[in-house]
């Protein structure tokens, strides 16, 4: 018989490109959405696989939308990746934050524990957990967390949550200590995404200049149509474990401003960028860097995209998505 995903934030970047991989494998897939007057299947229709999702109500808040529709559904294997996931938010968010991305893997943990035991779990965890912590430059799943927003305490509770019902319950959860990964349907508000949409501005004439704040930090930026595989082999294995995702290698936000101007041709780069405090965080995580051994050993994967390939794909398409909006530009 064919093997049910029910995947929480199907509208977001990762569910789209986690959807698109399992239909492969002839999944059948249960998208999660929450009610909005206008929901948007922008990012489905973007990898044209709109039509081939079986689209369930639900709400992360509401604990009892989430019991019914476990019980009715009983899915083979549940991702997990709804959240409010966007950091900066959380600082003004914080109690929304903790509700959905907190208080929504109880709900759907002790939604699996009394109606469907044998779903197995996959808790979309982040390497924001580990803030202001590394081991040697580098995190991996033995580096503790001191995490620097709501949005990574509120990810510390579920990722312990997840390990808890495994020991507890006997269930099969596992963490995915994912790092950033990127791709042409990156929200808007992410920085990467947030610079290659203005240099496809810039380059059509659509915009003049790009505020950003800290251009100094640095993170480990992958491909997250690599990164959806890491999920799906974390729930094929004998057992519930833990696995630290990304590739190995840091840039800075302005390693990845000079590139994408470079990518759109655009010369000077310092001429349109414009340094604002608004964009500057609270409390800042200054570095990422995965360490994914164990991941590269038991599952198997290994990241495809590199750094600049990812840049370049990234500023491709939002350049061709501005010139199909704009074609005498
Ligand atoms: P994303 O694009 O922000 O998508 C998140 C999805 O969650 C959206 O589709 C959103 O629905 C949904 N959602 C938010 N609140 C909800 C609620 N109350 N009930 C139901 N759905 C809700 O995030 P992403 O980049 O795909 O990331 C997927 C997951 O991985 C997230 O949990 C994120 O925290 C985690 N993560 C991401 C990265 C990364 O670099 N991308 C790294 C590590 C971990 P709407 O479309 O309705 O707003
Ligand atoms: O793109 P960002 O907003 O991603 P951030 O905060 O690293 O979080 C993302 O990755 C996490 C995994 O590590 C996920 F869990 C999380 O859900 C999300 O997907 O910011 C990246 C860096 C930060 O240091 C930020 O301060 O870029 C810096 N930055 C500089 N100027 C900016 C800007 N970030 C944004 N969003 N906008 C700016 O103007």
């Amino acid at each position: 018989m064919a093997k049910t995903a029910l995947i929480t934030g199907i509208l977001g970047q990762d569910g789209p490109y986690l959807a698109k991989f399992l239909l492969e494998k002839d999944y059948k897939i249960y998208g999660l959405v929450r009610r909005y007057s206008n929901p948007n299947f922008g990012n489905l229709e973007y990898l044209k696989i709109a039509d081939k999702v079986d689209y369930v109500e639900g709400d992360m808040a509401d604990e009892a939308s989430l019991l019914n529709l476990i019980r009715v559904i009983r899915p083979t294997e549940i991702y997990n990746l709804a959240a409010q996931s966007f950091v900066a938010a959380s600082f003004e968010q914080a109690r929304l934050t903790t509700e959905v991305n907190s208080l929504g893997v109880l709900h759907l943990l002790n939604a699996i524990k009394m109606f469907s035991p044998t779903t197995k779990f996959y808790q979309a965890s982040t390497s924001e957990m580990f803030g202001l912590q590394h081991t040697n430059g580098y995190q991996d799943e033995k580096t503790p967390f001191h995490p620097r927003s709501p949005y990574g305490i509120s990810k510390v509770y579920a990722y312990w949550l997840t390990v808890n019902f495994r020991e507890a319950y006997g269930i099969f959860t596992s963490n995915g200590v994912l790092f950033n990964h990127e791709s042409p349907i990156r929200g808007p508000q992410f920085v990467t995404r947030k610079i290659t949409d203005a240099v496809a501005k810039i380059k059509i004439g659509l915009a003049k200049n790009l505020h950003l704040g800290n251009l100094e930090a640095k993170r480990d930026w992958g491909f997250a149509g690599d990164y959806v595989e890491a999920m799906y082999l974390m729930l094929q294995q004998e057992k519930g474990d833990d696995f630290v995702v990304g590739t190995g290698e840091n840039h800075s936000v302005k390693e990845f401003v000079e590139l994408a101007f470079r990518f759109a041709g655009i010369p000077h780069w310092e001429e349109y960028v414009v340094v604002d405090p608004l964009f500057k965080r609270p409390s800042e995580v200054p570095e990422l860097r995965a360490k994914s051994d164990k991941a590269r050993k038991i599952l198997g994967w290994k990241p495809k995209t590199n750094f600049e390939e990812l840049a370049k794909m990234m500023v491709e398409a939002d350049i061709k998505r501005y010139k199909i909006l704009n074609p005498k530009s």
